[in-house]
């Protein structure tokens, strides 16, 4: 491995930008972390967070060899042991389990704190159907929306985001894109510069992205659906729909515009908090601009009623034919178009017993406290759900069990990792083989190791082949592919026809290879009927409204405020938080409150406040002003809760189960607030 030079590189984190990285290697180390003005979409640019990733990478806190806890649960005293006996423990532990309870009784926990494929969703996935452990079902981020999207448009299929640089109108709708897909934003400014588009944020709080809005509708919280559907009912009112398209590319278009007359403005008004006037305008503005672009957010998704909200924004683009015009459309998600071949990454066939128990992520507290027959061991990879699961308080109590035997693989010993039997070290993505595609645009890139591994880590690659070995699965060939041999085998999907041509060498040689991604219409649908479904049979099938409905949220206490607990702009997740660079950054947890209300509470700015409710309490900064509503309070960032802190976010949200695939409810908790 070289020592010096500049390498190409891929950012690993979930987020959808997925930018090409340009890492500047001096002595053997990463010196400088920028990005590649290359890439296509990203063309150079990169976040705060990234740009001092040098100082997580080589952070003095990251773990260098694999520990043994030696004091209670949850206190982060531990061993140095070696990676022999770490390897020996576990695997005796899991053998015992097996033979006395069944493998059922190990259960993995991960999620996306690495994109890389081999990383997050390969041979981790193998070694655990071999096992025959419990299935993990991963709805804690975007599955309400995802089934809600593909109820409407068959699947996670919107516009290429390259092409919204002609679109005239552009929603952020429930996105802090500023922060959360930074490279929209830049494309919406030069749309804004080129041809004078106009951006609407609609949200519950002006962040960074509605500060920079042409007009920033703030609304009350899990009542969107309610303004797309009074959107409708104007635009079917006021003939500002494409019949053509209607009558040719959709079904259910005529039960549509019956349905939609009982959500009048004044109707939506009461429910949203949007002035009817407001409404009116938003209509008129959607219905007569083309090309118009949504881009759909995670946030209005993370509640209760979060799956209708997408499936019925998903239909507003239908409404005027948006679909048929470039830079016209939407994107919830793109990642349809980069489906790999999972059967061959994944290896289901490895798993004997179809009917293994699956347990919902967004449910791991009661998992680990109540599930019968019980969890008697947690294999934790690339995600933090002591801090990043709803209902932290149940989590924690969970992971305190005695009789639960943790292993943590990690970077760092995480809040969840001080609660493990055993910890193991894990390499970043930069000493990693991998690779990647993004859930906005349409490209796919290789990771090659640039840096040796640090100290003792491992990839998750490496780990699972390791134990793999250890448990005796050691003649299967799915445990000894090389990682080259496992991408270009991923990569072969003859059910996508995008994907035809991309290979690990065309990846080593051009570093960004884009998707062969043509426009969805004129053409087929993957949904029942080929069509945008307006009216859907299948969802009457399950159980939901056939027609896009406004379902209020679920009674959560009586709590005064409305509490929205959001992700910061200098971490990712709880990614970052335990790096003091993006702590200094981001100084500290604020909870945005209007003033109104403060006034109302006798609350001053910058004061400290109790936030609690029947789940647990936490204790914020109060900022005060008019970026929320009245009755609505939030939060930004999910911080380690390190010395007693109390700013663990989620103890306070609840672990209710959203309206559609599993999905989390981060956002549709009550809380009381009082002066600490
Ligand atoms: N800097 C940074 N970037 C990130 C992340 C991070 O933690 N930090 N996380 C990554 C991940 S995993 C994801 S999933 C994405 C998430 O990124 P986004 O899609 O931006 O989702 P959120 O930030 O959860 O919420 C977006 C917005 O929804 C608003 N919101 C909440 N409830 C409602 C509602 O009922 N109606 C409306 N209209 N708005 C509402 C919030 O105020 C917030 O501004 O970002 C990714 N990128
Ligand atoms: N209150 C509230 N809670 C939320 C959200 C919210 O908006 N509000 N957002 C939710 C969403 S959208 C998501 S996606 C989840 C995300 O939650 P998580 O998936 O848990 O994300 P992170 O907190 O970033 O944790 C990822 C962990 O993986 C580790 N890691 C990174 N690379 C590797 C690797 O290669 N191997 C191994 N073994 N480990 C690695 C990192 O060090 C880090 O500790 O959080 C959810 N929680
Ligand atoms: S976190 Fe997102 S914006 Fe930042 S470098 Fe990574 S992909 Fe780009
Ligand atoms: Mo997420």
């Amino acid at each position: 491995m070289e020592r010096n030079g500049i390498f190409h590189s891929v950012c690993p984190l979930d987020c959808p930008d997925q930018c090409g990285l340009l890492l500047h290697k001096k002595d053997g180390k990463i010196v400088k972390v920028e990005g590649d003005p290359e890439h296509p979409v990203t063309k150079g640019h990169i976040c705060n967070k990234v740009r001092n990733m040098t100082e997580r990478i080589y952070d003095e806190n990251r773990l260098k060899y694999p520990l043994k806890r030696i004091g209670p649960k949850g206190e982060g005293k531990f061993t140095r042991i070696s990676w022999e006996e770490a390897l020996r423990t576990i695997t005796a532990h899991w053998s015992e389990l097996i033979h006395s309870d069944g493998p059922e009784s190990i259960l993995p926990y991960s999620f996306y704190g690495n994109m890389g494929r081999l990383s997050a969703e390969g041979i981790d996935r193998r070694f655990f159907h071999r096992l025959g452990a419990s299935r993990l079902d991963q709805t804690i981020c975007s599955s309400a929306g995802s089934v809600g999207y593909k109820y409407t448009m068959g699947g996670s299929l919107g516009i290429d985001p390259e092409d919204t640089i002609h679109s005239k109108l552009i929603f952020f709708w429930g996105i802090n894109a500023a922060s959360t897909n930074m490279h929209q934003v830049a494309l919406a400014q030069k749309a804004r510069k080129q041809n004078g588009a106009k951006i609407i944020v609609i949200d519950v709080h002006k962040n960074q992205t509605g500060r920079l809005a042409d007009w920033f509708i703030p609304i009350l919280p899990g009542t969107d659906s309610a303004l797309a559907l009074g959107l409708m009912q104007i635009m079917f009112a006021e003939n500002m729909v494409d019949q053509d398209f209607l009558q040719t590319y959709t079904v259910g278009h005529e039960e549509l515009r019956e349905h939609v007359m009982q959500y009048n403005p004044e109707t939506v008004s009461a429910i949203t908090g949007v002035p009817v006037a407001d409404i009116y305008k938003l209509a008129r503005m959607y219905g007569e601009t083309s090309p118009s672009f949504i881009r759909i957010g995670n946030g209005p998704q993370h509640h209760d009623n979060g799956g209708m909200f997408v499936r019925t924004v998903a239909c507003l683009p239908a409404l005027t034919g948006q679909w048929l015009v470039k830079g016209g459309g939407a994107i919830k998600g793109n990642s349809g178009y980069l489906a790999l071949n999972t059967e061959y990454l994944q290896r289901p066939n490895l798993l004997k017993n179809k009917n293994t128990r699956i347990v919902n992520m967004n449910l791991l507290g009661e998992a680990l406290l109540s599930l019968d027959p019980p969890i008697k061991s947690l294999y934790v990879y690339g995600s933090n759900p002591a801090v990043v699961a709803p209902s932290s308080h149940k989590v924690r109590k969970g992971l305190a069990r005695e009789d639960l035997f943790t292993v943590v693989h990690d970077l760092f010993l995480t809040e969840t990792a001080k609660y493990a039997d055993i910890v193991l070290p894990a390499t970043s993505s930069f000493e990693n083989t991998d690779i990647y595609t993004s859930y906005w645009h349409h490209y796919t890139q290789l990771q090659q190791p640039v840096i040796e591994p640090f100290g003792e880590a491992k990839s998750n690659v490496e780990v699972f082949r390791l134990l793999a070995h250890t448990m005796g699965f050691g003649d299967e060939a799915a445990f000894k592919e090389t990682e080259a041999e496992m991408i270009e085998g991923t990569l072969n999907n003859p059910r996508n026809p995008y994907l035809a041509g991309i290979n690990f060498e065309g990846l080593a040689e051009s570093n960004y290879l884009k998707a062969k991604v043509k426009p969805l219409f004129p053409g087929k649908l993957p949904t029942p009927s080929g069509k945008i479904e307006l009216y859907s049979e299948r969802m009457k099938q399950d159980g939901h409204p056939p027609l896009p409905t406004y379902i209020p949220l679920l009674n959560d206490g009586d709590h005064p405020y409305q509490f929205v607990p959001g992700p910061n702009h200098n971490f990712l997740n709880s990614t970052f938080s335990n790096n003091q660079k993006h702590v200094d950054l981001e100084k500290e947890p604020r909870l945005h409150m209007n003033k109104k209300d403060a006034l109302a509470a006798g609350i001053q700015d910058g004061e400290m406040v109790r936030v609690w409710n029947d789940r647990g309490e936490c204790t914020l900064k109060v900022s005060i002003g008019e970026s929320v509503l009245p009755g609505v309070v939030v939060s930004q960032g999910l911080w380690a809760d390190e010395n007693g802190t109390k700013q663990l976010v989620n103890v306070l949200t609840p672990d209710r189960i959203a309206d559609m695939g599993g999905g989390a409810t981060f956002f549709s908790g009550r809380v009381s607030i009082e002066k600490n």
